[in-house]
């Protein structure tokens, strides 16, 4: 198994130790009493003799359905309790918070509502219409991730960081609200032992609390077409200091971003490139070669 880097992940692998150890169990079983009675009873050299003719065993009968059916009722049930503790069966993220599982509903009826004429792009408009969707108070952070041929992105809605890799403070429970773009995908970090589909038109959730730092892969876990198998990124679990420093560096990036879009107006070119000409590999006297904004600014 890989490296159990969850709180969820030991459950996981209890409840497949425990399958692992029945199944193996069975199988020696099953297969020790075929090998024994294959020798036991083989015909011998010169008997032609049949064995005696049996039908029925009531005993035996009830005793071979009893075992696999309490087998599967343990399994069931161990599995439906691990299910629940990972928050699988709590679909709105929360037990306790009335209001805004109603919200949730709503919105979900509106999508619904609006779906109707063309499925697709009005449940996106619907959903991108409230793109910070009611935070639930059981989770610590809350990502909007999307999935879409061939990428997955992260939103953060509390900070409006947006990413392509998801980074998560260490010991904090995260809360993902899991959706698609185009086709269905599926967001699965073997890590953690978590897969949850994403679904076009539809929220899907999930939390885990990451318990170990580090950088473990995410991978699409659904054909979703020519480039599923490249549909890879990174969960990189750092300490709650560094998360909020991650944040605020993004945040800052996003602000210059936003700098570097209004800024052409007002420089030339070349002067508006020069600060970056290091990071372009670009020398000076290329960039002085730019042709002057006067010139230009109509054709860009
Ligand atoms: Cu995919």
């Amino acid at each position: 198994m890989p490296l159990a880097a969850s709180e969820q992940a030991p459950l996981v692998d209890g409840l497949f130790n425990m399958m692992i150890t029945l199944a193996t169990g069975l199988f020696i079983l099953v297969q020790g009493a075929l090998i024994i009675a294959a020798f036991r009873f083989r015909q011998r050299p010169g008997d032609d003799t049949d064995g005696p003719s049996i039908h029925g065993n009531i005993p035996l009968e009830i005793l071979w359905t009893a075992i696999p059916a309490v087998m599967i009722m343990v399994v069931g049930v161990y599995s439906f309790e691990v299910y629940n503790t990972m928050g699988g069966l709590d679909i709105m993220g929360g037990h306790d918070h009335g209001s805004s599982h109603q919200a949730h509903k709503m919105r979900g009826a509106a999508i619904a509502l609006e779906s109707k004429p063309n499925s697709q792009t009005s449940g996106k408009i619907a959903q991108n219409a409230d793109p910070a969707p009611d935070t639930a108070p059981t989770a610590d952070l809350v990502v909007n991730v999307t999935g879409l041929q061939f990428a997955w992105v992260f939103n953060y809605p509390k900070s409006g960081v947006s990413a392509s890799e998801l980074h998560v403070p260490l010991g904090k429970k995260v809360q993902l609200l899991i959706n698609a773009s185009d086709v269905i995908h599926a967001f699965w970090v073997p890590q953690f032992r978590i897969k949850q589909d994403a679904i076009p038109g539809r929220e899907s959730q999930m939390q885990f609390t990451a318990s170990i730092p580090g950088e473990y892969p995410i991978i699409c876990a659904e054909l979703c077409g020519a480039y599923h198998g490249a549909m890879k990124t990174r969960v990189i679990v750092q300490s709650p200091e560094e998360f909020n420093t991650w944040v605020a560096e993004q945040l800052e990036s996003e602000e210059e971003d936003e700098e570097v879009a209004l800024n052409p107006q007002e420089k030339s070119a070349t002067e508006f490139l020069a600060p970056y000409s290091q990071e372009m590999a670009v020398s000076a006297d290329i960039l002085a070669q730019l042709p002057h904004p006067e010139h230009s600014g109509h054709h860009h």
